[in-house]
């Protein structure tokens, strides 16, 4: 698709899910949307003249059959106060997909064409309503799970990372400025370039808050993506268990039998508003049977991938090799050491575990009464997330796209400064801070390929 393309076609798509529901949407957007709206819309006592953002019942009536498909609430609105820059029309029409699909194609038949995934976010953007990070955060909020994560998104959508970027682009703007000038009269005493000054202002106002944002880039990834948290331990400890106690459903099959679990299980949970994908795997021991065995594989793939393990005991039962052999597997990864069954009699081994485990944390817990809970999420929630992410105040924090030319411009910014420093040409100093500006440009959308956009609009749905 080319840039100026989308401005001459009118695009239209279902909104919201398919499938049976109180209401569905479909979204027509673009010069022709107010006119193939109207040829479609059979608008109750006829007589009103269609006003911008105003709401209007009729139905929809197929002109060929003369037949109505169904009886709707149609919005008309009129560019530029719109989703996309663009006159616009909503159907409001029952939602179940042989009438969401009858309205698209009569739609479609009447001059429109199917939108590509995230096309309309695309023309907001192109359109200039939105910068990139806006249309990123588009899809985070559709995507969050948590509270946390959904301010994290809001944050971004109302424009909170755009705003850093552009302030860090108006201090380069005029650092170049000032550099551009020294070029162009040379034997003007243009003291400021005497190092010092220019030196301090690149270093406070530039590299100082990149730094500073490219530290939020772990709470960025954590809320978009979520914690994996692996239960992990010998069969029959009560994994399962916890993490359907957790859940507070019974997600996992729980037996007295050893092995009962063999697939990686996964679910989301939200631990104070952080989102967490729980999993429970397969229990770790010596087997032979195929299935347990590739089971066990799946659990140590996940365990290398894990942000955090939980690391499971049977504290009535004894301490077994296999016990000491998934504490070694763990290595080095964030870990707690859970002792689960405490409602059962200790085993003896038990009695000086914390001498034995002196570096971990220990939290007691029974999987099957529900004993525990709370202080094993204060632990988790400790352990991951330390003093961060405790606070209630919203943060801006960069996805692994913005990190990168965050990366790339930081970069630029430190040669400049070591050039400066080396009391090198003022236009190698320049070339430098046009790199750090471009690069931040890339961010918000300033300077774009069409590939980045492809790349980043292919991953929304078509409709949105
Ligand atoms: N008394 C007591 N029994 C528990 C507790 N947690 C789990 N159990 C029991 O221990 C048995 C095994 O529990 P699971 O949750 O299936 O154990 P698992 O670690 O998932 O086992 P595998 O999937 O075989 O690796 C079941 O009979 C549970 O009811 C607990 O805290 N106290
Ligand atoms: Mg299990």
């Amino acid at each position: 698709m080319k840039l100026c393309e989308s401005f001459e076609d009118t695009i239209a798509a279902i909104a919201t899910p398919i499938g049976a529901g109180g209401i569905g949407i479909i979204k027509i957007s673009g010069p022709e949307a107010w006119a193939i709206g109207r040829r479609l819309f059979d608008q109750s006592g006829s007589l009103e003249t269609i006003q911008s953002h105003h709401l209007y019942h009729g139905h929809i009536v197929d002109s060929k059959t003369e037949k109505t498909v169904d009886e709707v609430l149609v919005s008309f609105m009129h560019a530029p106060s719109t989703y996309t820059r663009e006159d616009v029309v909503e159907i409001n029409c029952h939602s179940g997909f042989a009438v969401l699909d009858r309205i698209l194609d009569l739609v479609i038949r009447a001059g429109a064409r199917l939108a590509e995934p995230g096309e309309f976010t695309r023309r907001a953007f192109l359109n200039g309503r939105i910068d990139l990070t806006q249309a990123e955060a588009v899809l985070d909020l559709i995507h969050s799970k948590t509270k946390r994560s959904l301010d994290l998104a809001s944050e971004h959508l109302r424009g909170g990372l755009q705003t850093i970027i552009t302030e860090l682009r108006d201090h380069l703007l005029d650092i170049l400025a000032m550099l551009e000038a020294a070029i162009d009269f040379p034997d003007e005493d243009l003291e400021i370039l005497a190092g010092e000054h220019l030196a301090v202002r690149f270093r406070q106002q530039v590299r100082d808050p990149i730094n500073e944002l490219l530290e939020h880039y772990e709470d960025g990834r954590i809320l978009r993506e979520g914690l994996a948290v692996i239960i992990a331990g010998k069969p029959n400890v009560g994994k399962s268990s916890l993490l359907n106690k957790l859940l507070r459903s019974n997600r996992a099959l729980v037996t007295p039998v050893p092995g009962t679990t063999r697939d990686v299980i996964e679910e989301s949970f939200s631990l104070r508003g952080i989102p967490l994908r729980l999993m429970d795997t397969a229990g770790l021991r010596q087997a032979e049977e195929l299935v347990e065995k590739l089971g066990m594989e799946f659990t140590r793939e996940r365990l290398a991938q894990a942000d955090l393990v939980l690391f499971l005991l049977d504290r009535s039962t004894p301490l077994a090799p296999e016990d000491l052999q998934i504490y070694k597997d763990i290595g080095n990864k964030p870990r707690l050491l859970v002792l689960n069954k405490v409602d059962l009699e200790a085993h003896p081994d038990f009695a000086a575990i914390r001498d034995r485990f002196p570096e971990e944390t220990i939290v007691e817990t029974s999987a099957l009464y529900g004993d525990g809970m709370e202080e094993l999420k204060d632990a988790v929630f400790l352990s991951i997330l330390g003093g961060r992410l405790d606070t209630e105040t919203s943060v801006v924090a960069p996805n692994l796209r913005h990190k990168l030319c965050l990366e790339r411009s930081l970069e630029a910014v430190n040669r400049g400064l070591e050039l400066l420093d080396d009391q090198s040409s003022t236009e190698l100093i320049a070339f430098e801070v046009q790199e750090a500006l471009a690069h931040l440009g890339e961010i918000v959308g300033v300077t774009t390929t069409e590939d980045l956009l492809d790349q980043i609009f292919s991953r929304f749905c078509i409709g949105k």
